[in-house]
């Protein structure tokens, strides 16, 4: 079960600045139009949709910094989302995020950090999002999100809700990775974080590997987030997502860990993020996100 709350806020961030990519901008519509909000009722929540973070497409190609591109859009649009997020769970509610493009996850995650000290993260994805603007070689935002979620990185963005506000790496875990830099590489050694990669999905299954996510991400923390990346999937079930990287995470697969995750019980907050409906095949992406937020909030088979 969800800790404390029977009512969902539903928040849209049609941002797609961090991944310098067009249509994952469309990913909220997408979600809502695959009538997740329905979804959820049905499972007895209440749930508010509180519309979409107000995103300025003018600052499309005018920004100069190739390392670090739209950093000022990015850093307004998170900078309103972490208050956003702030005010609906400081009402008790369980925010659900839904994206747009992955940078969304500091706003999500700062905001989250205003009411919960100390936060485990499940981070689902095909990739680490732990570059800076020292190692990136695409200068997509989006692929530095979880670096200044643990205090690294440009400080307009580390300072969002306050520097002092980050992830215990002890705390976090990422599965499904199977694309990783070599700076990204460097990063995860250093800070210790214990990446589930593909192979060891394979290797141990889904179930030992969510054993050993949820022991990690619950020890000594008064909360879980995960931040579902739908590139963690497989591009053949999720194609509709910006950087598909072969050989990924099976719908059945994915749908037990949100299951075992709703089971285990302790998770606060959830987003959803990267679907692009441009690349995406008869909705079947937007479609899966919505069948996860599903399994993740209770539905069950049987
Ligand atoms: N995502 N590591 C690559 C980069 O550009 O830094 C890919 C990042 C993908 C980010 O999917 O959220
Ligand atoms: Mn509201
Ligand atoms: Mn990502
Ligand atoms: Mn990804």
């Amino acid at each position: 079960t969800t800790k404390n709350s029977n009512d969902i806020s539903l928040i849209g961030v049609p941002l797609q600045l961090g991944a310098n990519r067009s249509g994952v901008d469309m990913g909220p519509t997408a979600i809502r139009s695959s009538k997740i909000q329905a979804r959820l009722e049905a499972l007895g929540f209440r749930v508010s949709d509180c519309g979409d973070i107000e995103v300025n497409r003018l600052h499309d190609r005018c920004d100069p910094d190739e390392k670090l591109k739209y950093l000022a859009e990015i850093v307004r649009v998170n900078t309103k989302l972490a208050e956003v997020v702030a005010q609906e769970m400081g009402t008790g509610r369980f925010p659900l995020v839904i994206g747009g493009d992955h940078s969304i996850a500091i706003g999500t995650i700062k905001g989250i950090l205003q009411h919960v000290n100390k936060l485990g993260v499940i981070w689902f994805d095909a990739h680490t999002d732990v570059n800076t603007e020292f190692t990136t070689t695409s200068g997509h935002i989006h692929g530095m999100s979880l670096a200044v979620l643990l205090g690294h990185g440009h400080p307009s963005l580390t300072s969002i809700g306050g520097a002092h506000k980050k992830l215990d790496p002890r705390n976090v875990v990422i599965i499904g990775a199977r694309s990783i830099d070599p700076g990204e590489r460097l990063f995860l050694k250093e800070q210790g974080i214990r990446v589930f990669t593909m192979y060891d999905i394979d290797k141990y299954g889904m179930k030992t590997v969510m054993d050993e996510a949820l022991e990690r991400v619950s020890a000594g923390t008064d909360g879980i987030h995960l931040s579902l990346d739908l590139d963690g999937m497989d591009p053949r079930e999720a194609p509709g997502v910006g950087t598909p990287v072969e050989g990924g995470i099976t719908y059945r697969e994915s749908h037990f860990a949100m299951e075992y995750l709703h089971e285990h019980g302790a998770l606060v907050s959830a987003e959803i993020v990267e679907v692009n409906p441009m690349l995406d095949v008869n909705n079947r992406t937007a479609k899966s996100a919505v069948d996860l937020a599903g399994s993740l909030l209770g539905e069950r088979i049987l």
